[in-house]
């Protein structure tokens, strides 16, 4: 990874962000503690013994150049640190000591330690009364309870959606919100009295919506936390210059958002138990994946349209500028990050997997976003059953956009079988999507989207070069009209296409200099099961690219296609990182190990 900074360089706002970083705090400012279970706010915090007992006390006494230390427990507040006097040399630290210890909750705090009567209704169905709706619903042993809409849909499972989805079983266990009660089936139809059961704020759309963490001031770095347990936002840095670090953002509809100049990186983002609950249902529905008709088609409002950072930006803003999110895990969501809702930014070397719509969306929401020069490189990308990579926003949409360097691949039974790769959809105004040096590994899919009754203008700024393509079943030919696909451009390509394989996107896929391999074995990987794509010698891949100023400057000799040169340095953690720093959301994700990308099993 030193290697891939080196060979690619690191923009100046990131090394100004990193000297902010490793100040952390002023030497001459304070230290502040918070100690959730012997402190006090009516102390003054400025000593361990002497700790606040909330956040939110620290909160409206910090001030530039402070650090805050906050101690081990739960934390049920939604803490707002407001303009505190920062600057660039007196930022603020907000640090949860140790890290992964302080979990800052946006969760009805009744139910989740277990206070709160649940009354019998039949059928393993509890009821309690409630006004507020929640978004999201699980257990402390990490279960996903889903949200039916109506009592009926709980009692029966029989989830319609619109359209070709049709009738879905959904899944046992369930909650609703109906008629001022809340209503619940645990796994195993338990009894829920006495037992931990968390519910999330509501989203947007149903009131009352609530942020978890908010910051006014700019210069701060958020440090160490787990937040759970919000339809919004777990924090929001309204301010540009915003450091989010090492935390964990569980069951949050968004994770942190950001503004100009921010940087998120260790962070971990996941609905658990989320995976759990797609397998479970594809079991009761014959083995048909149904994340998206019952999270998308049945839900009113996009509810799990989600992103690890977002942009705080408004509708009618252009959206925040020189964002970076690395190194972090992204996991059992719906959306992984939508990097298209920053300009000028990047994501590099960042783990994504289950994600079961896109693992990264280049488009935004926003009505003023233009999703310009957006860089996403150096990342993993594990088992999507959507599409990976999307830039869908054929009205405004303006690039260019930079993938590379990447590794998309599926292993399990969620592999990468489904229609398209990118899914792409640009009209024509773009200037560019640009695709150097990735690995694709799918089974049966178009490498791109097209449909026959679009602009196909757009097409000749669709640019593929060194990038290994590998189709074990089936290379389809995207929908557009016949002859499109000589439209983009592509120079050394490397295509394995054992099965089936369109001649027309082949071909197009091949020009200038391409190869066509017949086996995955024949690209000589040095061990693709360990995720070692590097090409060992006499690898085809080795001195087959060609040169792209700006990406491949640094490459020996001729650039060798794919995500690695043959004599990378790839170090111990690639690909990483595959857990936070403190391991706190997920500790039995699968190692690298277990990976096995040539033997997706469905
Ligand atoms: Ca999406
Ligand atoms: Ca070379």
């Amino acid at each position: 990874m030193a290697e891939a900074r080196r060979r690619w360089g690191v923009p100046a706002a990131i090394s100004a962000m990193l000297l902010l970083a490793c100040a952390g705090g002023n030497a001459d400012g304070r230290t502040l503690y918070v100690d959730g279970q012997r402190g006090s706010d009516r102390n003054v915090g400025t000593s361990a013994p002497r700790a606040f007992r909330t956040i939110s006390a620290a909160a409206r006494v910090l001030r530039g150049g402070d650090k805050l230390i906050v101690g081990p427990g739960v934390y049920y507040e939604r803490p707002v640190f407001g303009d505190m006097g920062t600057s660039a040399d007196k930022p603020v630290w907000i640090l949860a000591q140790p890290r992964g210890k302080a979990i800052i909750s946006g969760a009805w705090k009744a139910a989740a330690k277990g206070h709160v009567k649940w009354t019998p209704e039949g059928d393993g169905v509890y009821s309690t009364p409630r006004a507020e709706p929640a978004l999201f619903c699980w257990t402390d042993r990490n279960e996903f309870i889903f949200r039916y809409m109506t009592l009926k849909d709980l009692r029966t499972r029989k989830v319609s959606t619109p359209g070709r989805r049709g009738e879905v079983i959904g899944p046992t266990s369930g909650f609703t919100c109906e008629g001022g009660k809340l209503y619940l089936r645990l796994p195993g139809s338990k009894d829920p009295n006495g037992r931990s059961v968390m519910f999330s704020s509501p989203s947007w759309g149903e009131t009352p919506t609530e942020k978890i963490v908010q910051i006014g001031s700019s210069h701060v770095i958020f440090d160490g936390f787990r937040v759970q347990g919000t339809g919004t936002f777990g924090v929001v840095c309204t301010k540009p210059r915003a450091t989010v670090r090492n935390c964990v953002f569980e069951y949050c509809r968004e994770g942190a958002g950001i503004g100009d100049d921010s940087l998120v990186e260790w962070c971990e983002y996941a609905y658990p138990g989320f995976h759990d609950f797609a397998e479970a249902t594809r079991k009761l529905n014959g083995g048909r994946l149904v994340v998206y008709p019952l999270t998308k088609a049945y839900h009113p409002r996009n509810w799990y349209e989600g992103s690890l950072a977002y942009p705080t930006a408004g509708n009618d803003d252009p959206s925040p500028k020189r964002v970076t999110v690395r190194y972090c895990y992204i996991h059992q969501v719906f959306d992984g990050l939508m990097l298209g809702g920053f300009e000028g930014s990047d994501a590099h070397h960042n783990v994504f997997e289950h994600c079961y719509d896109n693992h990264v969306e280049l488009e935004t929401w926003t009505r003023a976003g233009r999703m310009r020069n957006i860089r996403f490189h150096h990342n993993l990308l594990l088992s999507c059953p959507g599409g990976p990579i999307s830039h869908q926003e054929p009205d405004h949409l303006e690039g260019p956009h930079y993938v590379y360097r990447n590794v998309v691949l599926g292993y399990d039974a969620h592999g990468l079988d489904p229609w398209v790769i990118i899914k792409s959809k640009c009209y024509g105004k773009g200037r560019g999507f640009y695709y150097y040096h990735n690995l694709f590994w799918v089974r049966s899919a178009e490498p791109y989207w097209n449909e026959k009754n679009w602009p196909q203008e757009w097409l000749k700024t669709f640019a593929f070069k060194n990038n290994v393509f590998i189709f074990t079943q089936n290379l389809k030919r995207p929908t557009g009209p016949r002859g499109t696909e000589d439209l983009f451009k592509a120079a050394g390509n490397v295509v394995v296409a054992p099965g089936r394989a369109d001649k027309a996107i082949l071909d197009a896929l091949l020009r200038n200099g391409g190869k066509r391999l017949d086996s995955v074995k024949a690209l000589g990987f040095r061990g693709a099961g360990k995720l070692d794509f590097r090409p060992r010698p006499g690898s085809p891949l080795i001195d087959a690219g060609v040169k792209i100023p700006g990406f491949n400057d640094a490459a020996r000799g001729t650039p060798d296609v794919g995500p690695f040169e043959a004599d990378d340095d790839i170090g111990p953690h690639w690909p990483r990182p595959r857990r936070t720093a403190f391991n706190a959301a997920d500790p039995t994700a699968p190692g690298v190990a277990n990976l096995s990308p040539a033997a997706p099993s469905r």
